[in-house]
């Protein structure tokens, strides 16, 4: 693929982007504006709003002007929708992975294979469940009963990271229109334009209001969009420190919050991975390897490597041999199987665990060092690392969000799962054996959201994904987050004749 700005590229970013309220493209009301830049090359490629507190009430004041008619819509009406910004979204796949690889760093070759055509399956999903959805009735005595409505919440803000901006884009919005509700999304600071094309793209499908975007930084523009009077709901994706703010600004106004978190995803390797099935072993060996998926920066990234002690060094040899032939490079080049780090902070982030690592003692079994790509060397580049140590080091215990594995071994399953456990996170898990009795065994017994045993990095809507412990609560993809964007009624009525 192309870069933008070169010929044959798909994509062409305006020169700048405004916020999107009520339907339409608005400046920032400060004139404020912030750089984007490409992780690629390290260049500045367009700029988005500077938003503050009077562009969040912009959006905030729009989407409750939609929200009576949209709120009082037929689930036939929304599903429709939802479908056609599927159709959409599907129809400009190319364009939109290209620009999201451009602006995240991630390869084109999983931008095109799993966050566009996970982002068009998620608003078809929410489309089929919303038509699925009853409510209840309960009888109560001969003649009462309580009837039970699922009722949108109202205005939501969501809050958005730049790892997967576009498919969050879709895990966030899908369930909240499904339910009836409007929203006013905030995306990354990182990641704004690949989110405002999508916007663009689907803009006319939307009626004014009912979606609407505001760019900024965190303090700037999330807080006081969280802390908003007239939110009714908040959904955030981030870091569990941003994390633990958002409750505070929700406890402000008592609304609900669900919370998408860090983690430090074990992934446990039994010792009959080289049993005999040399394609299960192949298998186990890219399971590990998907340490380095989007460059790592992901919330179950698989960052603790637990490898039984009997299989030890012929698991590291192969894990050495298969993670040295990863293909660093051009993120828009289809070979490249790591890209660039998303922006030049979390660069540094990454570099300085990997000398937290050496300091603290790990060894350093490959990586380890940033990379310089021929012809973009002011991007944000970093080796897949694996280091071998102990689990009480901070290479093991903290979100380092890069290419970056940390491994050690175990004596039976009672001890990985113990030190599985040891961990203030509880997103991810991977369990890798043939031994139905150990993998079902160790999937319940592990703290996390989601356990994947003989797989890894499946994200697809119809199962449920959310955290344990630090690492947040509510769940996502599924039809539970339908419920996270409705209040419950219950109209209990008597039909009882005699006077009370
Ligand atoms: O996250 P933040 P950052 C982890 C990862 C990464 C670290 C920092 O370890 O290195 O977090 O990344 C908005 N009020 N994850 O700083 O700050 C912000 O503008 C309201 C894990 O980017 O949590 C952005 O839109 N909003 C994670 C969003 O929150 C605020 C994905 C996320 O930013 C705010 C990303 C505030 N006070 C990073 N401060 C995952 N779970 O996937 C920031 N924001």
């Amino acid at each position: 693929y192309a870069h933008p700005g070169q010929p044959g590229c798909p994509v062409r970013f305006r020169p700048q982007y405004e916020n999107f309220v009520g339907g339409k493209w608005v400046p920032p009301v400060e004139g404020r504006y912030l750089d984007d830049v490409s992780p690629v090359d390290g260049r500045v490629f367009t700029r988005v709003p500077r938003s503050s507190l009077a562009d969040v009430e912009l959006a905030v004041t729009a989407a409750h002007d939609a929200l009576p008619v949209w709120s009082s819509t037929s689930p036939v009406e929304r599903a429709r929708l939802l479908l056609r910004i599927a159709d959409r979204l599907e129809s400009d796949m190319e364009r939109l992975a290209v620009a999201e690889s451009w602006e995240n760093g991630k390869p084109i070759r999983e931008a095109l294979s799993a966050d566009l055509p996970l982002a068009v399956d998620h608003f078809r999903y929410f489309a089929s469940v919303l038509r699925a959805q009853e409510g209840s009735l309960s009888q109560l005595d001969p003649d009462t009963v309580a009837y039970h409505f699922h009722e949108p919440i109202g205005v939501v803000a969501q809050i958005i990271p730049w790892n997967f901006p576009l498919l969050l884009a879709a895990w966030k919005l899908a369930p909240a229109l499904a339910a009836g509700n409007c929203a006013v999304l905030k995306p990354a600071e990182q990641t704004p334009a690949s989110v405002l094309l999508f916007i663009e793209l689907i803009a006319d499908l939307l009626p004014d209001g009912v979606v609407n975007v505001v760019n900024g930084l965190g303090p700037e523009t999330g807080r006081p969009l969280a802390l908003h009077p007239r939110i009714a709901k908040i959904a955030f994706t981030g870091e569990t420190g941003t994390g633990q703010e958002i409750m505070r600004y929700a406890a402000e106004n008592v609304v609900p919050v669900t919370l998408e978190l860090g983690g430090k995803s074990p992934n446990v390797f039994l010792p009959d991975v080289f049993a005999d099935d040399d394609e299960f072993a192949d298998k186990a060996v890219e399971g590990f390897v998907m340490f380095a998926l989007n460059q790592g920066e992901v919330c179950t990234c698989p960052s603790r490597a637990l490898v039984h002690e009997s299989i030890w060094d012929e698991f590291l040899d192969r894990a050495l041999e298969r993670t040295r032939s990863l293909v660093l490079g051009d993120p828009l080049d289809p070979a490249t199987m790591v890209g660039a780090q998303a922006s030049a902070e979390q660069l540094q982030k990454i570099l300085s665990y990997l000398e937290i690592g050496r300091g603290e003692g790990a060894d350093l079994l490959t990586g380890g060092e940033q990379r310089s790509v021929p012809g973009l060397e002011g991007g944000y580049y970093v080796e897949p690392t694996i280091f071998a140590g102990r689990n009480d080091m901070r290479i093991f215990q903290e979100e380092i969000f890069g290419p970056v594995v940390s491994v050690t071994s175990f004596s039976d399953v009672d001890d990985a799962v113990r030190i599985a456990n040891d961990s203030r996170y509880g997103l991810g898990a991977g369990v890798w054996t043939r031994d139905g009795t150990a993998a079902y065994r160790m999937a319940r017994a592990i703290q996390a959201g989601r356990v994947w045993v003989n797989c890894y990095h499946a994200y697809p809507a119809h199962a449920a994904f959310g955290g344990y412990k630090q690492s947040g609560f509510g769940r996502e993809t599924h039809l539970d987050t339908l419920r996270h964007y409705q209040q419950t009624k219950s109209v209990l009525v008597s039909y009882d004749r005699k006077p009370t």
